[in-house]
């Protein structure tokens, strides 16, 4: 058995996508592979707790712990220049913490970070078995940094410079943490998070990025499929560093499906189907961060109806208002 340390970190409105995320990894698991499992967490239920152990057993493969980090860098969150604080449902602060593996897994020289609004389809433990000799970690080039206008554009000159070549996406990393503990890379980071003369739009990647500029590995863009790849490699302006068969082939082959924008649980993603296979045999509850596109519908019409009625009660009244003054200056 090959024991392969991972970790996650969410807040409690993830623990369905992040059951998913955690079957489909060990579902696809070669044989040989056990999986240590940690999520770094603040506020995910005892009942979620269980529910996410529930779903780990199944397998046999992998062990799932909780460490609580007890609201550790919330405060530096609440008054960093975070531009994702406008959108709270986009990130939140454990956002920021899969930057800190080093801290937080000191029995570990290596560990892989994993987001959970994923699928896994197929084996991923030879990301394990990469020599990042002193690369700060292994990760995957931004597929649209040179398409999407708004990806890059709020970075400094002197680090625009730096990474419109080399920006790293926030997917999926491998950590070097013994290279991280060496050069103190933390309190790097931590003063990227204080600095607010840089504006973060991608909180964890923006921080990563600058701080392990020029000292990563790059993963094939099969480990972050994205579902909508595929119209927008379509785009005629469509650029990037990427290959036309590297580009299909992570769409072809892919290791990971990864839901960036467009989330099964708002109904509004592509490949969501085999999401959804997976949270129908889990048995899990629709929670509240799903967008039900049949309730979304009859709010709409009741919306509609709604505003026909105030109409004809305010033309009621304007009547009845007439007829009385009729009446009275008859
Ligand atoms: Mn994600």
């Amino acid at each position: 058995m090959k024991e392969i340390p991972i970790f996650f970190t969410f807040d409690d409105n993830y623990a369905v996508p992040a059951a998913v995320a955690f079957y489909s990894l060990l579902n696809k698991a070669a044989d040989n592979i056990f999986y240590e499992m940690f999520v770094l967490h603040s506020n995910i239920t005892e009942e979620n707790q269980r529910m996410l152990k529930n779903v780990v057993s199944k397998k046999g493969n992998g062990k799932l712990e909780f460490i609580n980090t007890n609201n550790f860098l919330k405060n530096e969150w609440s008054k960093g220049n975070f531009e994702g604080h406008q959108n709270k449902n986009q990130f939140t602060a454990e956002t920021i913490l899969k930057c800190f593996g080093a801290k937080f897994f000191p029995q570990y020289d290596k560990i892989i970070y994993s987001d959970v609004d994923i699928v896994v389809t197929d084996d991923i433990s030879e990301l394990y078995e990469l020599d990042l000799s002193d690369n700060y970690l292994a990760a995957v080039r931004g597929v649209f940094n040179k398409y999407l206008p708004n990806e890059l554009s709020h970075f400094k000159p002197e680090h625009y410079e730096v990474l419109k070549d080399n920006y790293f996406a926030g997917g999926i990393w491998v950590l070097n943490l013994k290279k991280i503990r060496e050069n103190n890379l933390e309190e790097k980071m931590i003063d990227i998070i204080n600095d607010n003369t840089i504006t973060k739009r991608w909180p964890d990647q923006d921080i990563m990025n600058i701080a392990c500029a020029n000292k990563v590995c790059y993963l094939p863009l099969n480990y972050i499929s994205y579902p909508y790849l595929i119209d927008v490699i379509k785009e005629p302006d469509f650029v990037s560093d990427y290959s036309r068969e590297e580009l299909y082939d992570s769409i072809i082959n892919p290791k990971i499906i990864h839901y960036a924008a467009g989330k099964p649980w708002h109904n509004n993603a592509k490949k969501a189907q085999i999401w959804f296979e997976i949270f129908d045999y889990l048995n899990l509850p629709e929670t509240k961060i799903f967008k039900n596109l049949n309730t979304n519908k009859l709010q709409k019409k009741y919306k509609k109806y709604k505003f026909l009625f105030n109409i004809f009660i305010a033309v009621s009244i304007i009547l009845v208002v007439v007829l009385l003054l009729v009446l009275i200056l008859d």
